[in-house]
């Protein structure tokens, strides 16, 4: 089975920050978590690089847009790398490969007459790349999320039949028994499309004449496809359209396109009615999240609170950092986010309980059992316990993109742990009853290697770290793959009597 993920382009007139990378890891878990189900998985992010906003960034820091282009689409490949994060493609709009495909796409809309021309005066916000009608904009005559007055702009342009796609558009977003239905997440942002899509459509630019920097209309070379139109197509550049024909059926339609609410419209309605009108199949999934804040306040540049990735990666390590931004807040609403209250979680949650689990576990085996699994009759039972506190939930929780509370589930099943250890109270069996001591620890670290197969895709370079640590054989993802499709302990379980474990040091060291 294949699945598709996609992030959005993120323009590179800005650089990247805890916004980019809160969906970006957020899809890599998911991309994770799908390919160790054995889906075949897609997974695609990039940058988008045309438009006026980046023509006029470019210009003020006294680059060509192509030399901007080049160097900020760098940063977010960097940043990527840095947070491990397991693209199969990463595309730029400024590629030869996408030039063919909007081509492809704008002259199929003309020649089945959806594309027309007029003469238009509106009011163009520069920062979301859209005109806006007066009812769009705030009390102050503002763009909502810009906080800036949009210019009035006149030119004439060709325009796209939007509005004739309404009566399509509910259907396929309302009517789950439709074969092309469109599932839009979270429900209250879905009700509030349709609010919206009831209200009608109107007609959008497709082109714009004033801008140099995009691609020219196969048909009009004075004019350059609209920058939302170029960005969404590549959606289906990536996997191959319109020269690669096997690539494309095998992946398209998309099985979720991942972004905040801002850009939800554009994935949802307009997105859809572009396919609809070239004949090609519609995505299956639209999810957006909220929007966060720091400290109740707007990210920007200007209030120099921007958080970036190598910030999260220096105070808590790559690993800790994915699982910190998406965990923090509920996958879905908008969200306020500390420095603070990341810390606070990293302590709780990675350095006290599975951190101290750890170390308590092994350090027993160290002292008692020469750093060995001890030899014992093996004990299944906790690691059962775990399974069945893990089990359903957490694949549900995954699938729905509920990451919060998947990360919950494994805390539970840190926490029941830790508990038995209490309850055993291993350090009084060490003067007791060895036989008991070996068949406790036995069990806690088969309980661990459960535990560390579903943190996996959140925190993938330490949980194979752990996998050694506990010596448990195999490797990782292998193990993982078989143990979600048949969920068989083996017999003798992951860390099997006798092996080798590891001293862990400090896994996760306490912030203060
Ligand atoms: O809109 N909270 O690019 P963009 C949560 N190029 N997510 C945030 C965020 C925040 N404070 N800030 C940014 C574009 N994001 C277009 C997309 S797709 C065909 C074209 C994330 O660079 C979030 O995913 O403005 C949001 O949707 C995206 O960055 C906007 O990125």
């Amino acid at each position: 089975m294949k699945c598709y993920i996609t992030t959005p382009i993120y323009y590179v007139n800005d650089i990247p920050h805890i916004g980019h990378s809160y969906t970006t890891i957020a899809s890599d878990i998911l991309a994770r978590w799908k390919r160790l189900n054995n889906f075949n998985v897609f997974f695609l992010t990039g940058t988008d690089e045309h438009g006026i906003k980046i023509a006029i960034a470019a210009k003020e820091k006294g680059k060509t847009p192509q030399e901007l282009c080049d160097e900020m689409s760098a940063k977010f490949k960097e940043a990527w790398k840095l947070l491990n994060i397991s693209y199969t493609d990463f595309i730029r709009t400024t590629e030869q490969r996408h030039f063919i495909a909007v081509e492809k796409i704008v002259q199929d809309l003309l020649d089945k007459g959806f594309i027309f021309k007029k003469k238009y005066e509106g009011l163009y916000c520069v920062g979301c790349e859209r005109f806006f009608t007066q009812k769009d904009l705030d009390e102050n005559g503002c763009c909502s999320f810009h906080k800036t007055k949009p210019a009035l702009q006149s030119e004439e342009n060709y325009f796209f039949k939007l509005s004739s796609f309404q009566d399509a558009l509910l259907e396929r977003l309302t009517n789950p028994n439709h074969k092309e239905y469109i599932e839009i997440q979270p429900e209250e942002r879905k009700n509030e499309i349709i609010g919206k899509l009831k209200l009608g459509l109107e007609d959008i630019s497709f082109s714009r004449s004033a801008i140099e920097w995009g691609i020219p209309l196969p048909f009009d070379k004075k004019q350059t496809v609209y920058v939302w139109v170029d960005a969404l197509i590549n959606y289906i550049t990536a996997i191959g359209y319109p020269k690669n024909e096997v690539t494309f059926q095998k992946y398209w339609p998309a099985d979720v396109h991942l972004m905040a609410k801002d850009i939800l419209w554009f994935h949802s309605v307009i997105w859809p009615a572009i396919l609809m009108g070239t004949g090609l199949p519609l995505p299956k999934k639209v999810y957006s999240h909220g929007f966060f804040t720091l400290d109740g306040n707007k990210m920007s540049k200007s209030l120099g609170n921007v958080i970036s990735p190598q910030e999260l990666v220096d105070k808590y390590g790559v690993d800790a950092a994915r699982y910190l931004v998406v965990t923090l807040i509920p996958f879905g609403p908008d969200g306020d986010i500390s420095w603070q209250e990341l810390t606070l979680k990293y302590n709780t949650d990675l350095a006290n309980n599975l951190g101290n689990l750890i170390s308590r576990t092994i350090k027993m085996a160290e002292k008692h059992f020469n750093l060995q699994v001890p030899e014992t009759k093996p004990d299944l039972e906790l690691a059962k316990k775990v399974t069945t506190t893990i089990k359903e939930s957490f694949a549900l929780n995954m699938d729905n993109i509920q990451l919060h509370k998947a990360a919950e589930i494994l805390q539970n099943a840190i926490t029941l742990v830790n508990r038995q250890i209490e309850i055993d109270t291993p350090w009084t069996l060490a003067k007791t009853d060895m036989n008991k001591l070996a068949s406790c620890i036995y069990s806690y670290l088969q309980a661990i290697s459960i535990i560390i197969m579903h943190l996996l895709s959140f925190m993938p370079s330490i949980s194979e770290k752990i996998w050694q640590i506990i010596g448990a054989s195999g490797n990782i993802n292998e193990t993982a793959k078989k143990y979600f499709i048949d969920a068989i302990i083996p017999e003798n379980g992951f860390s099997v009597v006798n092996s080798q474990l590891q001293t862990p040091g400090i896994l996760f060291p306490r912030i203060v």
